[in-house]
C-alpha cells in the first residue's frame, strides 16, 4: 500500500477543525463553500475565451472600472454558494458599493465573508491568471446582521484569508492562522489536492521585486531612492535584483510567496494612498505573507494593524520577504 496520502482540501479543513475543540463548523462550511464556487469560476475563466462571456458589461463597477462580464459572474458565484449556509451574517464584495446583507429566508451566523471575486480582470482577455482573494472577520457588533462595524476590523482580527489563482493550473491558498497551505485543482476529479504544505518565504529569498516602473516620476523621492538600491544604481547593493511585474496581484503575490522578493504598489502624487484596497486585497494578502514568515506594510506601518474607515479603502502596499519590506520601509521613513 502506498504509504503517499492524497489530502483534499475537505479533509484538510476537517483536520484542521480537529485541533480547535471550540469549532462548530461554520468556519468549515464557509471554506467548503468557497471551494465550491473556486471549483465553478475556475470552469469558466478557462472557457472564457470560448463563449461569449469575455469583454465588459458596458457597466464600471464602485470603484469606476470597466466591469468585465466574469467579475459579476463570479461575485453572483460566490455570494449564491455562501449566502443559505447560515455561517454569515454579512458579505462585503469589490464589485458592490455596499455590504451586501444575507437575504432575510436565510439564516445568519457569527462570521463576516470579505472578497474581491476576480482580481486583475483587466487580463481576462489577454489569458493572463488572474484571483479570486478572500477574508474571514467574526462578528463584533450586536444583533444577527451584519454591520459597519463587523466589516471595518483590522486585519490583525482576520480568522483566515486565502486566494485562488485561475492560472496554468487553479490553486487555492489559504490560512487560518496555522500556517499557510496550498491546493492544486485535479480538474479530472474535481477536488483541490494538498500541493504545498506549510509554505514559508524562502530564506534567503529571490533577489526579485515586483511594480509598476512607468509610475517612477510620480513616486515619493524616498520610493525613488529605493528603486536606485533595488536596481544596483546607488552602489550598496552586492549584485542588484531582477523585475517580475505581471499586474495582476494574486499572480504577482503567489510568485512572491513561493519565491520570496517583495511586490509593491507605492502611493504616488496621483493615487496618495495608493490603488490596492486594504479589506479584499491587502489584509488577506498579509495575513498569508506574514504566516508564511514575510511582512507586509504600508510603507510605515504593519498592514495588519490598519484600522479601515470605509470598506473600499486603498492602501500603499510593500509585502514580501521581511528583510526587503524592512528595507523599502527605511527608505519610505526619509520622506517623513
Ligand atoms: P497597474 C489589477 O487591475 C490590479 O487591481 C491588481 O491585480 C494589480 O496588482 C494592479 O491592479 C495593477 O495595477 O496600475 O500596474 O495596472
Amino acid at each position: 500500500m502506498s504509504n503517499r496520502s492524497v489530502v483534499t482540501l475537505e479533509r484538510h479543513i476537517v483536520e484542521e477543525e480537529r485541533r480547535c475543540p471550540e469549532a462548530t463548523g461554520a468556519f468549515s462550511n464557509i471554506l467548503y463553500s468557497i471551494t465550491l464556487a473556486a471549483k465553478i469560476i475556475s470552469r469558466e475563466v478557462n472557457k472564457a475565451g470560448i463563449v461569449d462571456i469575455l469583454g465588459g458589461t458596458g457597466d464600471t463597477n464602485v470603484q469606476g472600472e470597466r466591469v468585465q462580464k466574469l467579475d459579476l459572474y463570479a461575485e453572483d458565484v460566490i455570494f449564491r454558494a455562501l449566502d443559505h449556509t447560515g455561517a454569515l451574517c454579512c458579505m462585503v464584495s469589490e464589485e458592490s458599493e455596499d455590504i451586501l446583507p444575507i437575504p432575510k429566508e436565510f439564516p445568519k451566523g457569527k462570521y463576516i465573508l470579505i472578497f474581491d471575486p476576480l482580481d486583475g480582470s483587466s487580463n481576462i482577455d489577454v489569458n493572463v491568471s488572474i484571483g479570486t482573494i478572500f477574508s474571514i472577520q467574526k462578528k463584533v457588533s450586536e444583533g444577527e446582521d451584519g454591520t459597519l462595524e463587523d466589516c471595518l476590523q483590522a486585519g490583525c482580527k482576520q480568522i483566515a484569508a486565502g486566494y485562488v489563482l485561475y492560472g496554468s493550473s487553479t490553486m487555492l491558498v489559504y490560512t487560518s492562522g496555522q500556517g499557510v497551505h496550498g491546493f492544486t485543482l485535479d480538474p479530472s476529479i474535481g477536488e483541490f489536492l494538498l500541493s504545498h504544505p506549510n509554505l514559508v518565504m524562502p530564506d534567503p529569498p529571490s533577489r526579485t521585486y515586483s511594480i509598476n516602473e512607468a509610475y517612477y516620476p510620480r513616486w515619493s523621492p524616498g520610493q525613488q531612492r529605493l528603486m536606485q538600491r533595488l536596481k544596483g544604481l546607488d552602489g550598496k547593493e552586492a549584485e542588484s535584483y531582477s523585475s517580475r511585474y505581471i499586474g495582476s496581484l494574486v499572480a504577482d503575490f503567489h510568485r512572491t510567496l513561493l519565491k520570496g522578493g517583495i511586490f509593491m504598489y507605492p502611493a504616488d502624487s496621483k493615487s496618495p494612498n495608493g490603488k490596492l484596497r486594504l479589506l479584499y486585497e491587502a489584509a488577506p494578502m498579509a495575513m498569508i505573507s506574514e504566516q508564511a514568515g514575510g511582512g507586509a506594510s504600508n510603507g510605515r506601518t504593519r498592514i495588519l494593524e490598519l484600522v479601515p474607515e470605509d470598506i473600499h479603502q486603498r492602501t500603499p502596499l510593500y509585502i514580501g520577504s521581511a528583510g526587503i519590506v524592512e528595507m523599502a520601509e527605511g527608505f519610505l521613513s526619509e520622506d517623513d
